[in-house]
């Protein structure tokens, strides 16, 4: 260690010596002090106001390539180059898809309660018997008149429906009410239940025929705005093809009713022959089963054989007998060994003037025979207001009757009922009118020359003028 600082010293020394020494010497130490304050304040306000509701992706791409490329050469040249690429790639992907869907689908559930239609609330089958009232829950009071009468029917009106399973005539009976309530009877054909509709009425009955497979409305309404109880039946009977005449008024037509001169809709016939209770001669009901002749008087005929033309008028739906001393008519139908013939009048006016003795007669002829001459019939006398039994013009039998009905204008139904008789037996008569019913009845036992009747019935008149409405007989 001695001799290491000597050898060093010197060496500089004889440098020294040399006499020569550089004019510069670079005494830079290398600290390169760099203050480049790159402040890029990228203000990219990209305020896109898209009042449009939608999905607004903004991709903001902003790619700042900042190249800060620093040369320094020693004389401070400081190049900055500040490239600064802003790729504001803005790209408003507005996609704005308005995809209307309107789907306006109208559907018009348009259940039609106007204020015109009734609406069924109950359904009725053949046979059914109900109780309501027309202000129930679901009644309605959108109809005051019907297309088939022209009450006023501005009361509530509670609503069927009906639907047969086969053609049928169909018979609706209102009953048990307080208040005067009225049936109607509709038929759909596309307009609903619609009082212009209407084929049927009922103030208590009503009837119809109705086709199966076709929808029928049955109504109860308020006459006159009333509202109240009722109970409501529906009877079915079998569909039968009329002929478009009906005698007695009760719904069927006269080949389709088994007692076509007594009012009986529901053709009860608890023997389930050919005639109804309605028309049985009470006490022999079995001995009469069928209607051979009903003459409603509807179409000129050649059955009938009146001993003067000239005193019988054949009319439309009238058979006129008129004549001061007597005429008959006789129906050349002939009679069975067990009978009832029947005769329906009414007197058209003023009674012929009753010469002194009496006799204003007017009969249904029972037997009569062509060569005696004679003919039985059972009369009604409305001088004495009694019923006889007569052989030409003697009375074998009389009884007074209850009749207490105005002369003109009713109509009144005489009936005589003659049993096979070979020796004693019973003819029977009977008197009714429209008013009152039964007001006379007249039994009697006699012999009948039976072998001299040409088992014919007829009508006839004595001293008198009858509009004769029908004839039947039953036998
Ligand atoms: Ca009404
Ligand atoms: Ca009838
Ligand atoms: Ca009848
Ligand atoms: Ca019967």
């Amino acid at each position: 260690m001695k001799y290491r600082f000597p050898i060093i010293f010197a060496a500089a020394l004889l440098w020294n010596c040399s006499g020569e020494m550089p004019a510069t010497f670079n005494l830079d130490a290398g600290t390169d002090t760099d203050t480049d304050m790159d402040t890029d304040t990228d203000t990219d306000t990209d305020a896109d106001t898209d009042t449009d509701t939608d999905t607004d992706t903004d991709t903001d791409t902003d790619t700042d390539t900042d190249s800060d490329t620093d040369t320094d050469t020693d004389a401070d040249t400081d190049t900055d180059t500040d490239t600064d690429t802003d790729t504001d790639t803005d790209t408003d992907t507005d996609t704005d898809t308005d995809t209307d869907t309107d789907t306006d689908t109208d559907t018009d559930t348009d259940t039609d309660t106007d204020t015109e239609h009734c609406y069924p609330m109950a359904t009725l089958s053949c046979g059914m018997s109900v109780g309501g009232a027309n202000n129930a829950a679901g009644s309605t009071d959108n109809i005051d008149v019907y297309g088939c009468v022209g009450w006023d029917e501005n009361g509530p009106e509670y609503t069927y429906s009906f639907n047969p399973t086969a053609d049928a005539h169909i018979v609706f009976e209102l009953s048990n009410m307080t208040v005067d309530l009225d049936a109607f009877l509709i038929e759909e054909n596309g307009a609903g239940c619609d009082g212009d509709e209407c084929i049927a009425y009922a103030h208590n009955i009503g009837w119809a025929d109705v086709t199966s497979g076709t929808t029928y409305y049955l109504t109860v309404d308020g006459y006159l705005g009333v509202e109240g109880s009722y109970d409501l039946d529906l009877t079915c009977l079998p569909a039968c093809v009329g002929n478009g005449h009906d005698e007695d008024g009760d719904g069927l037509d006269d080949n389709c009713d088994n007692c076509p001169t007594y009012y009986n809709p529901y053709q009860e016939n608890s023997d389930s022959d050919n005639i109804g209770d309605a028309c049985e001669w009470s006490g022999y009901e079995s001995t009469l089963d069928d209607i051979t002749i009903f003459d409603p008087f509807t179409l000129a005929t050649t059955t009938w054989t009146p001993d003067n033309f000239s005193y019988w008028t054949m009319g439309t739906d009238i058979y006129t007998g008129d004549h001061t001393l007597g005429t008959n008519t006789i129906n050349s139908q002939g009679l069975a060994a067990q009978f009832s013939v029947e005769a329906n009048w009414e007197y058209p006016g003023s009674p012929i003037t009753p010469p002194p003795g009496g006799g204003n007669w007017t009969s249904v002829v029972f037997g009569y025979s062509a060569m005696a001459p004679a003919w039985f019939q059972c009369t009604y006398d409305w001088n004495d207001n009694q019923l006889h039994l007569m052989q030409n013009t003697a009375t074998l039998a009389q009884t007074a009757t209850t009749d207490s009905s105005a002369r003109n204008g009713v109509l009144r139904k005489i009936r005589a009922y003659y049993e096979n008789m070979t020796g004693t037996g019973t003819v029977m008569c009977t008197l009714w009118n429209e008013q009152q019913g039964d007001v006379a009845t007249l039994t009697h036992s006699m012999t009948l020359p039976v072998s001299s009747l040409s088992s014919q019935g007829g009508l006839r008149v004595y001293r008198e003028e009858s509009d004769f409405h029908s004839f039947v007989i039953y036998d």
